[in-house]
């Protein structure tokens, strides 16, 4: 097994619990457009079985309002809900509405003093993810990630493992010598079918999915006074998710004291 040499992140769901800002988006969308449709908690939880916001709403619409599919302008109109969602989506995103979750800004400032390469692989939009960054943690953060792979980059998304293939290739390293970091059924599936070890740190949308397949599973990475919860993979002396909990995962240590 090589060492560890990068941390490849998800995003929605991963580096911050963005999926209400979302869905709050999507209906900001639907309302600026004149539709009556809303997308409740309960609703949206469901809909994110299917990744991507445009393909979201195709999904949606298929179930509730089949008629529109018939439309000829059908795929232009869910494009123009799409890029309104992402402007109200950035909109709040800059009015600081959405922090990072906890241990996400640490364990980036751990990997980077340890020369540990950082990477995102997501399905949501470049603009989304690059709004996340500015806004938590600074426009050079953007600089940290040597591969960002976002929305329409890949022909297929997760649970297709065609992001993480295309993030592997940018890096120049193989499956093995990563980590991924994920919150959902898709994105883990996504990243072991790229053969890459994932930590499962699920949210509020995801805390019910099933995760075989990954090496750890916990409901947050953890910090100070906020302590991780393991469901699987911890170990009794850690209360957070480190770097030297990672490569211990990573070289199949974790556990032996
Ligand atoms: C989660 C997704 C995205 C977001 C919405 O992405 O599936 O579609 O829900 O963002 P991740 P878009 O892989 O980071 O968990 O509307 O931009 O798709
Ligand atoms: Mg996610």
């Amino acid at each position: 097994m090589p060492p560890l040499q990068a941390l490849l992140f998800d995003v929605d769901g991963t580096m911050a619990d963005t999926e209400d800002g979302h869905r709050r988006a999507f209906n900001q969308a639907f309302r600026d457009f004149g539709y009556d449709w809303l997308w409740d908690r309960p609703l949206y939880g469901q809909l994110l079985a299917v990744t991507g916001g445009r393909a979201r709403i195709r999904h949606y619409l298929a179930g509730s309002h089949p008629e529109m599919l018939d439309r000829d302008d059908c795929e232009s109109r869910i494009a123009e809900l799409h890029g309104r969602k992402t402007e109200h989506y950035v909109a709040a995103l800059g009015g600081g509405g959405i922090t990072l979750r906890p241990g996400v800004e640490r364990l980036i400032s751990e990997a980077r003093e340890q020369g540990v390469r950082l990477a995102i692989a997501t399905t949501t939009t470049p603009l989304n993810v690059q709004a996340l960054l500015e806004n938590t943690l600074g426009r050079q953060a953007l600089d940290w990630f040597d591969a960002i792979a976002a929305g329409d980059c890949v022909e297929h998304l997760k649970p297709a493992p065609d992001v993480y293939l295309w993030v592997l290739d940018k890096l120049g390293l193989p499956a093995a010598a990563c980590l991924a970091l994920e919150d959902s059924a898709n994105g883990l599936k996504a990243a072991r079918a790229a053969g890459v070890m994932t930590v499962v740190t699920h949210c509020p949308y995801t805390r019910d999915h099933d995760f075989g397949g990954a090496i750890a599973i916990a409901d947050s990475l953890g910090d100070g006074d906020r302590p991780a919860h393991f469901d699987s993979g911890g170990n009794s002396a850690k209360t957070v998710i480190d770097m030297d909990l990672l490569r211990r995962w990573h070289d199949g240590r974790a556990g032996k004291g």
